[in-house]
């Protein structure tokens, strides 16, 4: 039933762990409306029937004595307050203070710049190397200190075609950026956060299944701005993902 649903609102191919409750809640906000959009259509009618003028010659200026509207509109609130309080809140509750431990996921930090997206891996230590933001410049996007021990085996990938995450490992993605307000967003994760110049963001998710996933910018930046869509967050085998991991160059890269 409800994967019927789903399909009939076109939602689109979930493929993270928290993602199923983004949809549950969708879904029940469309029920709800469903529910009052035939409820208000039909009442509607009634009056249009019920309060016509060869029945009504002489208005009525008492009108209704019955109390069902406030309890209808008592009970609505009510669905509303537990969609709100029961699902949405605690939802929310999760992506912000549930955080996975940093040594049982794969850490990211990823810079938007127009038009596309950079990302950084802490290499075999899982720490990232120091960074200090003067150092930014056009061959150091990430501002990586170069002598540090730390970030010797750290990974760069920049100007992304394609980011890789091992399946069913939390992905811990600290977003931000290097010009204007970007917004990071995977559909296929449900998960979407602006990338704003000078802030580090974190945020996770966990994806379940293995797959070829847009990457999207969900903040018009600028005239290529929907050519941050060409990104591609590739989810694989722990296997593959090491293998490909391997295959990137330093610390360090120069952008072009
Ligand atoms: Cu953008």
């Amino acid at each position: 039933m409800r994967d019927f649903i789903a399909s009939r609102l076109g939602l689109p191919v979930l493929a993270s762990q928290h993602g199923r409750t983004v949809d549950d809640l969708i879904i029940y906000v469309h029920l709800l409306m469903i529910v009052l959009f035939a409820g208000w259509l039909a009442y509607f009618f009634y009056a249009l029937l019920r309060f016509r003028r060869s029945r009504n010659p002489k208005a009525d200026y008492l009108g209704v004595r019955g109390h069902a509207s406030s309890y209808i509109e008592v009970a609505v609130a009510a669905i509303e307050g537990v969609l709100l309080l029961g699902v949405a809140v605690p939802m929310w509750g999760k992506a912000v203070g549930g955080f996975p431990a940093d040594s049982a996921a794969t850490r990211v930090q990823i810079v938007g710049q127009q038009f596309s997206w950079n990302v950084r891996y802490p290499g075999n230590d899982n720490e990232f190397g120091k960074q200090d933001m003067n150092l930014v410049n056009t061959t150091n996007l990430f501002a990586v200190l170069p002598d540090d021990p730390k970030g010797k085996d750290d990974v760069q990938v920049l100007s992304l075609g394609e980011m890789h995450v091992p399946v069913d490992k939390p992905v811990i993605a600290y977003i931000s950026s290097r010009d204007v307000i970007h917004s990071f967003k995977i559909i296929a994760m449900r998960v979407t956060q602006d990338a704003i110049p000078g802030m580090r963001i974190p945020i996770w998710f966990v994806p379940t299944q293995t797959g070829r996933y847009q990457i999207n910018c969900a903040q018009l930046c600028g005239n290529a701005h929907s050519q941050m869509s060409s990104g591609i967050l590739v989810v694989e085998s722990k296997a593959d993902f090491d293998k490909w991991l391997a295959t990137k160059s330093g610390p360090v890269q120069s952008l072009e």
